[in-house]
């Protein structure tokens, strides 16, 4: 079965790790991951030299006079195309995500529906790239604001959505005009390889050469692109020390940073809360996607009339998940993506036991092959120096609380500000949660959990989370340079505020 999918996403042995522009080669060094459900190895993939970096860069710097003034319909129809072959092959490269970084199938194809549905909304968006006509002060005058395209545009992506956020800033930044340079990351090679092999058949003959560009690279390459002047933003998904580290970089050249950083999401159970729902929902973002994405929820904050039932019923849940090969339907937890992983949440929970927390369920590794654990749930305080810290696994900290400022006050009370999630039935507490004295995060949510956003809204969070907004709504103007223009029609030179300065 697998087979048959490396070979309808033409994945061979060995694969280039660069493409998307004439004459794209890779000459740097070999990189082979490997299956963390098996621990077998996939088919290799090679990556790019720093000169391969550099002739990309130069290639999209080609393309891009040409792709900008293309009409932005035109490149929506592009676009388009590829939302089609996505389609086609969602099924294979759904499986294919599941192979490489261990998400259960179902999440596999979700998250490339995710990229099938931005090519929707980014084809959509294509005809309503608008800028506004603002009243001026001064007689005819007419002030008008332009939406204009940027550059090549760089994507550091992460493994945990090895697909679909590239989707999010490939597609906008296509509509708007941009090219586009991809480094995915490292433990993501193949699924990146496949998508660029999936875009060059969807879009073969619409002359889109050097618009969607791969360099498979590690991190000197990302480095390289962060202070590299011809990219003028670069849109960087993953831990809030990668993001720190390239904002500082593209800061210190003036250049623009898009950060989708780390979370420490958290899901608040009110006592008016309907129970059933607010276990169900804390399930899927504590354990979904084996409690690897920057929206799972990471603190359970619960009024103290309801802690020990909700324990119990969790601890219920959490003996009976089915943990095991991501591939088998019945799954509904795979492996993480790594042994450093597996150590990384091995040694939180250590931390926590140490701090006075108390595991409650789960934490041990599966004797198996592949890196396999049992998701953990850990009563904790608010004050325990590692319930502040995002382990990128499925680790929940339990925390009581008494009053709803005292609920609030221990949600907000952490560096990360992505999602959050309130279960009440108390309207005046929802609308409470969302309101400006509420949730400090970029996502706040009311009867649903932290993770699993739909792609029309804008996505990301405030404070160490990097602030930086992609896919929907309006996150198109980050992909694009806004120019203000002030044209008279009149034989008079009116100075604005009043000032004169008549010269003889
Ligand atoms: C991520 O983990 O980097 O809201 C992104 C969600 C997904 C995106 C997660 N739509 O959980």
């Amino acid at each position: 079965m697998f087979d048959e999918i490396l070979r309808e996403l033409g994945i061979e042995e060995l694969n280039s790790g660069v493409a998307g522009y004439p004459g794209a080669t890779a000459s740097g060094a070999l990189l082979r991951t490997i299956n963390p459900a098996t621990e077998e190895r996939l088919p290799a993939v090679q990556s790019a030299s720093l000169a391969d970096y550099e002739a990309m860069v130069a290639q999209a710097c080609l393309a891009f006079p040409r792709w900008r003034s293309r009409p932005a319909p035109a490149r929506g129809e592009a676009v388009r195309r590829i939302g089609e072959a996505l389609r086609r092959h969602k099924r294979a490269l759904g499986m294919l995500v599941t192979l490489e970084v261990g998400k259960i199938r179902s999440e596999g194809e979700g998250e490339v529906q995710e990229m099938i549905d931005m090519c929707d909304f980014a084809v959509g968006l294509s005809r309503q790239l608008h800028g506004l006509t603002i009243a001026s002060e001064r007689p005819h005058h007419r002030m008008m604001e332009q939406w204009h395209p940027l550059g090549p545009v760089g994507v550091l992506s992460a493994f945990n959505f090895p697909v679909a956020v590239w989707a999010w800033n490939a597609f906008l930044a296509a509509v708007c005009g941009d090219v586009v340079l991809w480094k995915p990351s490292p433990r993501a090679p193949l699924s990146a390889v496949a998508v660029a092999r999936i875009v060059q058949e969807a879009t073969r003959g619409l002359d889109c050469e050097g618009v969607f560009n791969l360099a498979v690279a590690g991190a000197e390459i990302g480095e390289r692109m962060a202070a590299d002047p011809r990219v003028p933003l670069v849109s960087a998904t993953g831990s809030c020390a990668m993001g720190k580290r390239v904002g500082q970089i593209v800061a210190h050249r003036m250049g623009r940073a898009l950060l989708e950083l780390g979370g420490n999401n958290a899901i608040v159970i009110a006592p008016s809360a309907t129970l059933e729902l607010a276990i169900r929902a804390t399930a899927f973002a504590a354990v979904g996607t084996a409690g690897q994405r920057c929206t799972t929820a990471r603190r359970l904050i619960v009024h103290e009339s309801l802690h020990d039932k909700v324990v119990a019923r969790l601890q219920a849940v959490y003996k009976s998940l089915p943990i095991g090969d991501p591939w088998d339907d019945r799954t509904l937890v795979g492996p993480l993506v790594s042994e450093a992983a597996v150590q990384a949440m091995q040694t939180a929970l250590e931390t926590a036991r140490s701090q006075g927390g108390q595991v409650v369920a789960g934490g041990a590794r599966l004797a198996r092959k592949g890196y396999f654990v049992e998701p953990a749930l850990v009563l904790a305080r608010p004050d325990m120096p590692i319930v502040g810290v995002e382990t990128f696994a499925p680790v929940l900290y339990i925390m009581n609380y008494r009053s709803f400022e005292q609920a609030l006050a221990i949600h907000n009370s952490v560096e990360q500000g992505l999602s959050s999630a309130i279960f009440t039935n108390d309207l005046r507490e929802a609308e409470r949660f969302v309101a400006a004295e509420g949730s400090d995060c970029g996502i706040a949510n009311v009867n649903i959990g932290t993770s699993g956003a739909e792609i029309g809204g804008a996505f990301g969070g405030e404070k160490t989370t990097g602030g930086g907004r992609e896919a929907g709504s309006d996150s198109w103007k980050a992909y694009m340079r806004r120019q203000t223009c002030t044209i008279n029609r009149g034989d008079d030179l009116p100075l604005a505020q009043g000032v004169k300065f008549d010269v003889g």
